[in-house]
């Protein structure tokens, strides 16, 4: 079994003005496809070829070796940008439904709060990683992974993710790492999403 580079959930130029069709196009064809065909590559022929994402992670994290290493790190980046996609709507942004925005108050005071601390969190990301939103336990947390890193592995849930590579908003954004996170509440996330992903716990490791 081979795994496949999931379309983007709506089209390339949907989430303009804030992200462009440019960057949709290189950041899901080029870099998500190539991190899909570099582990097809890794694990022909392995035990992993049958498992899922998830578990490829989990199998290959606590593994020492640059084969094991780069196998995580791409299925990581395999399930990261799908997740990412679909935590992105062209309808999205803006403060959550009222059943969220009850529990993000319980977590962090409020969303506004919630808001300064996704994107000090994101920005606080040195290099490359990713910012996410995840239940640790029952509580809502806010935490960041380097590189390929994915909560999941930490047994955290994750409910909404933040690619903070370069990759992800330099040709609309240049160094502007903060710009671009504040649009990504403002105007991208997708709380639908979030919400549903909550309403499913525990059973989250599917991207969906
Ligand atoms: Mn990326």
């Amino acid at each position: 079994m081979s795994y496949e580079l999931p379309p983007l959930p709506y089209a390339y130029d949907a989430l303009e003005p804030h992200l462009s069709r440019r960057t949709m196009q290189l950041h899901h064809d080029k870099h998500h496809g190539k991190y899909v065909d570099t582990l097809n590559k890794l694990i022909a022929n392995t035990p992993y070829t049958d498992m899922p994402l998830d578990q490829i992670m989990r199998h290959s994290v606590s593994k020492s070796g640059k084969q094991e290493r780069a196998i995580f790190n791409n299925a990581a980046q395999s399930w990261n940008h799908t997740f990412f996609w679909h935590s992105m709507s062209p309808q999205g942004g803006g403060s959550p439904p009222d059943a969220l925005a009850k529990k993000i108050k319980a977590a962090f005071g409020g969303y506004e709060q919630f808001r300064e601390k996704f994107i000090e969190t994101a920005v606080a990301q040195f290099g490359s990683g990713w910012a996410w939103l995840v239940l640790d336990g029952n509580e809502l947390t806010i935490t960041s992974t380097g590189n390929a890193g994915n909560p999941l592995v930490e047994d955290k849930i994750p409910l909404l993710t933040c690619d903070v590579w370069e990759h992800a908003y330099y040709l609309d954004y240049q160094n502007r790492r903060p710009d671009f996170v504040t649009a990504f509440l403002d105007h991208l996330v997708d709380w639908e999403h979030v919400t549903l992903r909550l309403t499913k716990a525990p059973k989250l490791d599917e991207v969906r």
